[in-house]
């Protein structure tokens, strides 16, 4: 094949339409660094890897099964849970009745990182986020009516993921489920957690070692179970555009294996149980080829170690949709953008889809909310007819073309990564986090100057914002009986058991042997999740990641004609330093157990970039912490970032250790999702300026400063 013999028309035709300039001038250059043509031709599938291949076939670039949708459609999967176990069973069961497929359990900050509730860490963080489990009661209220032999079970844990996947299997045995019949999926990623969630809580080798330990297991015990799911969403996230999800999340895989196999298990025995998880945000056509090009890459880099099974180098994906695209402003819209996000996934070839409830960049999602988004996936399988066809778009000029210039630019960085001796030695460098904050530094920067639209954020703006709709709010009472129920179950236990079990877990940790069954008996003898938590890291130790920050993407992005509005801020934050003798400093910090850190990552390079003097707090800091370092560092002010629901308890409280340690000259500010109805809360706790999602750079750095300028220099 060569070019179409019509091409030269073509172009002229083009041409002529647009007074004379040749029609490369509308190639776009996507944030990826590929080039897309204004028209694609059969041209452009000459030489190209997997164009006429067919799915359930090698490099199942079709899709991993032969009648994909056309047999089976992909499971709706709902990622929820908030409040008590009792609350998220109803929940679970309402949506079960009303079309969902699958479960997928959301825990709380403090499950994640290993905390009972009655931890003094994590008071602000209870029921937040998700569901909070303290022990093995608690799991079993989560599933009661919900048969674990036949519903599959996705559970996101990552940190407290041994005495969670106890928990469930406990649970199971006590409805009479035998360890076989147990289907589902545990995330169980933790290099990705270093990389973006943060949710860890032990040092990269232990964990490295407790997923192992949990793949050799399974692969014995739980033959139907998914022992991990490979995650870029959380990538995407946090800023990584869609060559970045698959590369870092490719390489993760890689990493996977190979510590599989260094414990010396048979790449057959838990390849086929490994599973993915990819985030689908608005580049619609991009994401349908990312899918299609992370199967080919798999089963390209899978060869490596000879699987004999077809099924270990075969690419399994659960998808959702971007949170981070929805906005606070004109929400609405964001059922729009679910669905087209939705069949982007669907298109793409997903297994299992969650879709995002409009209002999340608000709260948490209501029954109504919840609703119209697993309808969404219910329309698109049940009325659009999409499902007939095995991978409609394959052969399509632009997406078979767009599939390759990402399995060619993600090899490229995934050949970097090996370079540096595979992911793990790669996240040590800090290479990927940079990579990703850059990514999400020049997003913003592009979102800021209208480059990249959002509909009702930076173009189309309404006059006036109203919430017509309900907010859900998890009441502060889900503490107290998180702590009531623990007190309970410590007092009728059998203390002498518990002991021993807790102690047998620790020399598992220190001697070797499989933690997942050395938690077991600990979870059946009603050790807490805290304890089991306490019993290993008594070993291993907590992990404290270093804070570093990306500078010059933000400003590098703007160009000359959009430079103004920055060079504006400058200016303002030069002539501060002259008339106090320092630029305005500000400390951003997240308090809590909120692992979202792509805000305050934004924040920083960017405010750095337009000359304010920034520093970082660690994560996960409790009020008294962030309150001490803004004293000590002698800030102008604060800016604390809350995107899981403890802004009305956490920000008043750094007010107040700001008062003990006589610092109330400090200036605090907030950012994340705060429902606009809490604003005024939060203004009467002494709080200077509320932003939410979507607040341009420029703009909440213009009110920064204006609070700094009148305190200090008017
Ligand atoms: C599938 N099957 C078919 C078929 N298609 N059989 C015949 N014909 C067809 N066309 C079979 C499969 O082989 C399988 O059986 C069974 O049907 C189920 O299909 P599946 O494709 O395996 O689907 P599912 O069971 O849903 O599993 C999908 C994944 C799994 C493999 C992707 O890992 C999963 O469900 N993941 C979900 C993860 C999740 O929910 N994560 C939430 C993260 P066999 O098994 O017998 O082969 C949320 C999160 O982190 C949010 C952000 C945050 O908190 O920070």
């Amino acid at each position: 094949m060569s070019v179409h013999p019509e091409k030269e028309k073509w172009e002229a035709a083009a041409s002529k339409l647009m007074k004379g300039k040749s029609p490369d001038v509308l190639n776009w250059k996507t944030p990826e660094g590929i080039t897309v043509k204004p028209l694609y031709t059969a041209e452009d599938l000459e030489g190209l890897d997997a164009t006429n291949t067919l799915p359930g076939f090698a490099p199942y670039v079709r899709g991993p099964m032969a009648t994909m949708y056309a047999g089976r459609p992909w499971t709706i999967r709902q990622y929820a849970g908030f409040s008590t176990a009792k609350e998220s069973n109803e929940f679970y069961r309402k949506n079960l009745a009303a079309g969902q497929k699958g479960l997928s359990v959301a825990f709380d900050l403090a499950t994640h990182r290993g905390y009972d509730s009655d931890h003094p860490r994590v008071a602000g963080d209870i029921g937040k986020a998700g569901v909070a489990i303290d022990s093995v009661e608690d799991m079993k209220i989560l599933f009661d009516g919900i048969p674990l032999d036949e519903m599959s079970v996705s559970m996101t844990m990552n940190g407290a993921v041994i005495p969670i996947l106890a928990g469930y299997i406990v649970a199971a045995e006590e409805q009479g489920v035998k360890h076989e019949q147990l289907q589902g999926t545990i995330q169980n990623d933790i290099l990705k957690e270093y990389l973006t969630r943060n949710t860890y809580i032990y040092p990269p080798e232990p964990s490295m070692r407790i997923i192992s330990d949990i793949m050799s297991f399974c692969s014995k015990e739980m033959p139907k179970y998914n022992t991990i799911s490979i995650s870029g969403y959380h990538m995407m996230e946090a800023g990584a555009n869609s060559v970045l999800q698959t590369a870092f999340t490719l390489a993760d895989g890689v990493e996977y294996v190979r510590a599989a196999l260094k414990s010396g298990m048979d790449v057959d025995t838990f390849a086929p149980r490994l599973s993915f998880f990819f985030g689908i945000g608005m580049n619609f056509f991009m994401d349908i080829a990312m899918l299609r090009a992370a199967r080919l890459l798999w089963h390209r880099l899978m060869s490596q170690f000879n699987p004999k099974n077809p099924k270990s180098s075969m690419l399994r994906t659960h998808c959702q949709t971007s949170g981070w695209s929805l906005t606070e402003q004109d929400p609405y819209n964001n059922v729009i953008r679910t669905t087209l996000e939705a069949m982007s996934a669907v298109l793409g070839g997903t297994q299992s889809l969650h879709t995002n409830s409009f209002d999340e960049a608000i709260g948490l999602p209501t029954d109504f909310s919840a609703r119209i988004a697993r309808n969404t996936q219910i329309i698109i399988q049940e009325e659009s007819q999409v499902c007939k066809v095995v991978d409609p778009l394959g052969g399509s000029y632009y997406i078979e073309s767009l599939t390759q210039a990402i399995v060619d630019e993600a090899q490229k960085i995934i050949d970097e990564v090996e370079e540096l001796g595979g992911m793990a030695k790669a996240i040590e460098s800090g290479m990927p986090k940079m990579r990703v904050e850059e990514s999400a530094a020049r997003k913003q920067a592009r979102i800021d100057q209208g480059l990249d639209v959002i509909v009702g954020v930076n173009k189309y703006k309404l006059a006036n914002e109203k919430i017509d709709f309900e907010v859900r709010e998890v009441p502060a009472t889900v503490r107290d009986e998180q702590v009531a129920r623990l007190k309970e179950i410590k007092a009728s236990r059998n203390p002498i058991a518990v002991e021993k079990a807790l102690t047998d877990l620790t020399n598992a940790a220190k001697n070797g042997g499989n933690l997942l069954e050395a938690a077991l008996p600990a979870v059946r003898a009603r050790a807490t999740l805290g304890e089991i938590s306490d019993a290993m890291e008594s070993v291993f130790g907590r992990f404290t990641a270093t804070t570093r920050c990306i500078s010059g993407a933000y400003a590098s992005e703007y160009s000359d004609k959009n430079k103004e509005v920055i060079d504006a801020i400058r200016k303002r934050c030069d002539n501060f330093l002259e008339k106090t003798g320092r630029r305005p400093r500000m400390l951003v910090t997240k308090m809590g157990q909120d692992g979202h850190d792509r805000g305050i990552k934004v924040i920083a390079s960017s405010y750095a970039d337009l000359g304010f003097d920034v520093d970082i707090s660690p994560m996960f800091q409790t009020p008294a912490e962030a309150a001490k370092m803004a004293v000590e560092n002698d800030v102008h002010i604060v800016g604390a970032s809350s995107l899981a629901a403890g802004h009305k308890t956490l920000v008043p409280a750094l007010i107040e250790e700001l008062k003990k340690l006589g610092a109330d000259d400090i200036i605090v500010v907030a950012g994340g999702v705060i429902p606009p109805g809490d604003y005024d809360y939060l203004y009467d706790k002494g709080v200077k300026a509320v932003f939410g999602p979507g607040t341009p750079i420029p703009e909440s750095a213009d009110k920064t400063l204006q609070l700094i300028e009148k305190k200090y220099i008017q």
